[in-house]
């Protein structure tokens, strides 16, 4: 009886052991992989494998299935990068067009879906001895590779059945990804101040290397009007010639167009066409006090779906 009850127990273990080891390999997937830029290795070449180090970019060698995402991020505090498929023969680069980030500023990243398997070479556009490599592979392949070898004939089917996974994993992650930038909050605070005769106007953003469009009207005449402005950092100032009162206020209108570098729209990112408005209304203090009469209205966020959320 106890015997019997010790063997069960040893049973038991040895199919729960079993199941944690096979685990590993039935789940292993790439569905996501980040990639990051190396600090400082716009200054320096020693980071490069030529070199002795162990790759610019981190994982210098990454592996994503077919549909997965693939960040690409620049975490260099020091310098700007680029991630660019494609080769570099000594300086001269190749590149293939299959993906680029243009111009990433550090802190700003790039998201890119690969749908074909294969190796993919990149580097970086200002720095060529940056290079790295992607390895697309089919959605889990590796679970499968051991199907394979057993059983040839079911091998087809299989892969016609994997494919097919794939293409729906692929149409999931898509979703996914248009979901996820639909969903990037973008805040602009708009704040006022009465300067020599003028109104300065400032925006406050949550993030950095927006473009956008400011206009300004009063009494439905434009007092100011400028497209296609980029702000480097969080705040931006812009001087209008014409003072808000409460007969006559001055309706301020920013419109998101992305967020990137200028120049670059194609890789910009973001919410575009967001419409943050506010009514300046200065009221005067003391005398000689500037007084920053903060006049936000409301914040409305305007997204593809059309859909209204009121901020403030
Ligand atoms: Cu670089």
């Amino acid at each position: 009886m106890k015997t019997k009850a010790i063997s069960s127990i040893f049973v038991l273990f040895a199919i729960a052991a079993g199941m944690a080891s096979m685990a590993p390999d039935a789940f292993a997937d790439h569905a996501e992989v980040a990639i990051v830029t190396v600090d400082e290795s716009g200054f320096s070449q020693t980071c490069a494998e030529a070199q002795g180090g162990s790759g610019c970019y981190v994982p210098v060698t990454a592996t994503v299935d077919v549909g997965g995402v693939v960040t690409m991020t620049n975490t260099d505090p020091t310098g700007v990068h680029t991630f660019t498929s494609g080769t570099v023969d000594g300086f001269a680069p190749s590149p293939d067009g299959v993906f680029d980030t243009g111009v990433l500023m550090s802190g700003d990243a790039f998201e890119w879906v690969p749908e074909a398997a294969g190796e993919q070479p990149y580097y970086c556009m200002l720095h060529t001895w940056m290079i790295g490599t992607i390895i697309v592979q089919e959605a889990a392949a590796e679970e499968h590779a051991d199907d394979h070898a057993a059983e040839e004939a079911a091998a087809a089917e299989e892969a016609a059945a994997a494919e097919e996974a794939a293409a729906a994993e692929e149409a999931e992650h898509a979703a996914m990804e248009h979901a996820e930038a639909e969903d990037v909050e973008l805040m602009v605070m708009i704040s006022d101040a009465q300067v020599m005769g003028g109104t300065q106007i400032e925006l406050e953003f949550n993030v950095l290397h927006l473009n956008y469009d400011l206009t300004a009207t009063q009494n439905g005449e434009v007092v100011f009007e400028e497209k296609g402005l980029h702000s480097m950092e969080l705040i931006a100032t812009h001087q209008i010639d014409a003072l808000g009162s409460d007969e006559n206020p001055i309706d301020v209108e920013v419109v998101s167009l992305g967020i990137g570098a200028p120049g670059d729209e194609d890789s910009w990112t973001g919410p575009v066409g967001q419409v943050t408005t506010a009514k300046v209304v200065p009221e005067f203090g003391t005398i000689a006090m500037m007084v920053l009469a903060v006049a936000i209205i409301s914040i409305v966020a305007v997204t593809a779906k059309s859909r209204v959320v009121p901020r403030f």
